[in-house]
């Protein structure tokens, strides 16, 4: 079959991989939303279907008042002896923590840190023991991929930490993952940051714990040289064998709005690229270690995605998110209707407006919902994070009801339109493609704006566009017909 990347759309950084009864189970980064650590299960790697989340109380991850782009980093998910861990970071606490479960469908346990500094932790459980490895500093301050083992039970250190590999060159040496394969291992990290420099580097030994020899084609896996090209930013990656035997990579990489336009606002998304092991124990990562657009790759099955997401086909517990250290009792949710209970905490602040959201997964899409109000404001808005955002809402004034699209960024406030309503109510609509949004109110358009202010070249940070819902003021907001339909 021919598959086309990306696997999963919309922000959805740092893939993480792990096989268990016959299915695949995928964790991407969350930052300061909540629930925290999205997660994903697929039969064949291409086709992936939100599951749930592992950070589901408030009390396993720290995320009040944090910053944008702060609290929980790229996750690691293995599964071992009939139980899925998950390690991560919490950046803003600088804590490195997994919870664990024997069933993913579930809830996980609470929070088990680990005395290991740095952040993209990973765990390899070989041989009876549990190596917990970070890109951070080791017990004598010198820093690049460290490592200790741990008992997994406690999270107790067992053996000091120590660099074992400071990587190939490249600046930011993230995302460790250490594979046994056949006797060898393979140590497989990120390094040139998270943007256009990106890339995969490979290094091997005979033990856990070094002497690594750098493969001689590093990078393994990078589009920096890749261009023109919408695909750019590859990296971060997690290895994983499929039922057939093949390998693949699972990376994050990002879309430009344009060839031409360095641009990207919808974050981080997930790329699969086949990968081949030759006869010099090497692999290669796609044709030529270049993640392409579309795949051939064994199997007979189509590629599917869900385009159209309503109130009534999305789960609340599992498609949509909160920013931060929501008020459960400021949401109410019906099967065709939500209700929020607005606060005086707006999206401007880096705290917990009354505000959930689903992620934006492609370029092009019409967005339509009715909102009704009795007081404050509540509507739309494409959130990038507290200073980027555009909103279209329906308020409250001294006069009566209006409607209005609001431009936030960088700090500059600008409302583009105010249109007078009768009443609370409205129909408000959003229509999308790569280079803008176009915002209307009972079916009139009253604006426009350019996607890539909501680009994270502009805003800076790891996250991407989401689309919410909030409520601002002393208020209840109705939503109803509610649809996103991607084209
Ligand atoms: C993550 C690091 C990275 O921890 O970005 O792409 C950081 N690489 O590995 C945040 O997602």
């Amino acid at each position: 079959m021919t598959y086309r990347n990306p696997v999963i759309k919309g922000f959805y950084p740092d893939p993480s991989v792990c096989c268990a009864y016959g299915k695949y189970y995928l964790a991407a980064s969350s930052f300061q939303y909540f629930p925290g650590v999205p997660l994903f299960e697929s039969d064949d790697l291409v086709n992936w279907t939100q599951i749930g989340f592992a950070l589901t109380r408030p009390e396993q991850v720290m995320l009040d008042k944090i910053g944008s782009s702060g609290g929980v980093f790229a996750p690691t998910l293995r599964f071992h002896n009939g139980r899925f861990y998950l390690v991560t970071t919490n950046d803003t606490t600088h804590e490195n923590f997994y919870v664990w479960t024997d069933d993913i469908y579930g809830e996980w346990s609470d929070p088990i840190t680990v005395d290991q500094s740095g952040i993209d932790p990973s765990l390899l459980f070989d041989e009876g023991k549990v190596y917990f490895l970070s890109n951070g500093e080791d017990d004598s301050g010198v820093s690049g991929v460290v490592q200790c083992e741990i008992d997994i039970l406690t999270g107790r250190k067992l053996t000091p930490s120590r660099c074992i590999w400071q990587g190939s060159g490249g600046r930011f040496l993230e995302s460790p993952h250490m594979y046994n394969i056949d006797g060898i291992y393979y140590l497989m990290a990120a390094e040139g940051g998270t943007e256009y420099g990106h890339m995969i580097t490979c290094a091997r030994s005979d033990s856990p714990w070094g002497h690594f020899e750098s493969c001689p084609r590093n990078p393994v896996l990078t589009n920096r040289n890749k261009a023109p090209y919408i695909i750019q930013g590859i990296g971060h990656g997690d290895l994983i064998q499929d039922k057939n035997g093949n390998r693949y990579i699972l990376c994050l990489g990002f879309r430009q709005i344009h060839r031409w336009m360095t641009f990207h606002h919808l974050g981080r998304e997930v790329f699969l690229v086949p990968v081949t092991f030759g006869n010099d124990g090497w692999f290669t990562a796609g044709h030529d270690g270049t993640c392409d657009e579309y795949y051939d790759i064994e199997g007979d099955f189509p590629q599917e995605e869900k385009r159209i997401f309503t109130f009534e086909n999305t789960l609340w517990n599992v498609d949509w998110q909160y920013l931060r250290k929501p008020v459960p009792e400021n949401y109410i949710f019906d099967k065709d209707r939500l209700t929020l209970k607005g606060t005086n905490i707006t999206l401007d602040d880096t705290d917990s407006p009354t505000f959930i959201c689903m992620h934006q997964r492609d370029f092009c899409f019409r967005l339509r919902t009715k909102v009704s109000i009795d007081a404050g404001e509540a509507g739309l808005t494409l959130y990038h994070c507290e200073t980027e955002h555009y909103d279209i809402a329906v308020r409250r004034t001294d006069k009566g009801f209006e409607a209005v699209l609001r431009l936030n960024i960088g700090g500059i406030k600008h409302e583009q339109a105010t249109v007078y309503i009768p009443d609370g109510s409205a129909d408000i609509s959003v229509a999308a493609d790569n280079l803008s949004y176009v915002f209307m109110v009972n079916g009139l358009m009253i604006g426009s704006a350019d996607t890539k202010y909501l680009s994270s070249e502009v805003c800076g940070g790891f996250t991407g566009t989401v689309i919410g819902l909030y409520a601002t003021g002393q208020n209840t907001a109705d939503f109803t017909d509610y649809e996103i339909k991607y084209e």
